[in-house]
């Protein structure tokens, strides 16, 4: 019978979760095709957390010949939509349920602040998990009065068998975006984990098994791009293909579908985002929003307000507290409380970040603070904060992907626009003033997906996210994200006259 998931073994997990994870394996207690494990590490130490069984292109066909066999034969895609939904939210209260597991092991792998994971995560992946229950049984096509004496039947129906490539930066929340529609609208998946985090994935695999998710539905096969992910891009019986991670390998995976089989795909990809403080803003307030917009998540996100632009009034005003927050901002053991940063989730970021690092001194930034990695073990990285930085330098023009904002100087309106718009990326954008004339004209200025007005990285479920330009394809989050998975289909019957 068709595995529900491919995954996992083997030993070596403190903490008392070893239990849970040994336990994920198939159902059939297979292991991978060759047998090969890869270790998953801890950030704040580089010691290996588990080793994870490795998936590669055998274990994509076996995961896509299950998934397959669920679509074909149900009973998924055939039950009622009401009985979907039910498992659904009986998943949802699961993770309510598991929270302090998922947390603590989403921190472990990620190294992200267990307060973050505990307090936003979870609980953004339980709602995600509620909003897209409570589509499934709300999917419905049109009847549309076309020209002629015919009935016209637009059903919208599942895509089939989706191809979902995660990356490391929200392993569970980048899980929920991609298999929260595609479950809703009746589809079976093939999901590849990223390597650096590929334990909550499989958690969460497990419980939505115990929340009654039929044999096939959802396979997670754990490995690496190159082998597994590519293997996943390019096969030939994988309806659609949902990706996040950086735009070169965006690049690569959209390749590879084309030359496959021609199936559609979504990107979610890097971005550079501006983060704009006008002239009349609350100088305080801003460095504050300024200063989460790009060092949550250690910096680590798609989004993050990468350039923050500063009108040339209070420019120096916000540098010298831009400065100071960041030297205030506490780094060390994510598990601890009051950790605002834990480490860079593994050794090649690490090293890009400080290369960055080193690019911006070279090229005659003002590198205000920080700069250099903190202690002795793991990833850790200082809060860094460069000024005087200009639009040519690499690190306002590269996605560095860590703690390190860059503060650029502006004198008007037009200049800002033009210069936030002069990246070949447009994810978010960030803008801070009282001048709702200000707001107004920045947010349809500005070539990106998301603008955020005196707030920053607000997430909601009901809310498409994409970007604009290299920062993607489509949008998940909301009604716009279900298209993705659902394929249209007209269909045509004359209707007797005498029937009238
Ligand atoms: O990304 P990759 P990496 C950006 C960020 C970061 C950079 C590199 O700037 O520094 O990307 O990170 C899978 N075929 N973002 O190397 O390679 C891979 O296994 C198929 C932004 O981690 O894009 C993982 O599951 N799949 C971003 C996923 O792609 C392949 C989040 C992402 O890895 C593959 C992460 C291949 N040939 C990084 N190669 C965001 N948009 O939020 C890799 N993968």
């Amino acid at each position: 019978s068709a595995p529900s998931a491919l995954f996992l073994s083997h030993e070596s997990c403190v903490y008392g979760y070893s239990h849970s994870i040994r336990e994920a394996k198939t159902q059939d207690g297979e292991g991978t095709f060759t047998g090969k494990t890869f270790p998953t590490l801890d950030p704040r130490t580089g010691e290996v957390i588990a080793h994870v069984a490795e998936g590669d292109a055998e274990d994509i066909d076996r995961a896509v010949v299950a998934a397959r066999q669920a679509f074909d034969e149900g009973p998924w895609p055939k039950m009622t939509a009401y009985e979907r939904s039910r498992i659904l939210l009986r998943f949802a209260d699961l993770v309510e349920k598991h929270s302090d597991e998922l947390a603590a092991l989403e921190t472990w792998d990620n190294g992200k602040p267990h307060e973050q994971a505990a307090k936003a995560e979870i609980p953004m992946f339980a709602r995600l998990f509620h909003y897209y229950a409570g589509w499934a049984d709300k999917i419905h096509g049109l009847t549309v009065p076309a020209d002629g004496n015919y009935h016209h039947q637009i059903l919208h129906e599942p895509i089939g068998v989706a191809g979902q490539i995660i990356p490391w930066n929200f392993p569970l929340v980048m899980f929920a975006w991609k298999v929260g529609p595609a479950l809703a609208t009746g589809n079976t998946i093939v999901l590849k984990s990223a390597e650096q985090t590929p334990l909550t994935a499989l958690y969460a695999a497990k419980l939505l098994h115990e929340a009654g998710l039929p044999p096939g539905v959802l396979n997670v096969v754990s490995g690496y791009g190159p082998t597994a992910g590519a293997a996943l891009a390019s096969h030939m019986d994988v309806d659609k293909l949902a990706f996040t991670g950086s735009t070169e390998t965006g690049k690569i995976v959209l390749e590879m579908a084309a030359k496959s089989n021609l199936k559609p795909v979504t990107l979610e990809l890097g971005g550079k985002s501006p983060f704009i403080v006008c002239e009349d803003a609350d100088v305080d307030k801003a460095v504050e929003l300024a200063h989460f917009a790009l060092f949550f998540n250690q910096g680590q996100c798609c989004c993050a307000g990468s350039r923050t632009f500063v009108h040339e009034k209070i420019y120096d005003e916000f540098l010298e507290k831009a400065k100071a927050r960041a030297i205030r901002r506490t780094v060390g053991d994510p598990f601890k409380r009051g950790i605002e940063q834990g480490p860079q989730i593994d050794l090649e970021q690490f090293d890009k970040i400080l290369r960055y690092i080193r690019s911006g001194i070279e090229s005659n930034a003002t590198l205000e603070c920080g700069g250099e990695r903190l202690g002795s073990n793991g990833y850790f990285i200082q809060p860094t904060v460069f000024s005087n930085v200009q639009d040519d330098m690499l690190i306002a023009q590269d996605e560095i992907f860590g703690p390190v904002q860059s503060i650029l100087k502006f004198k008007d309106l037009k200049e800002v626009i033009s210069r936030a718009n002069k990246t070949r990326y447009g994810l978010a954008a960030g803008v801070f003033t009282q001048n709702i004339d200000t707001a107004n004209t920045l947010s349809r200025a500005l070539r990106v997906g998301t603008v955020w007005i005196n707030c920053f990285d607000v997430f909601d479920a009901a809310i498409p996210f994409g970007g604009y330009k290299m920062s993607g394809q489509g949008r998940e989050r909301g009604i716009y994200s279900l298209n993705n998975y659902l394929q249209v289909k007209a269909v045509v019957t004359p209707l007797k006259d005498s029937a009238w």
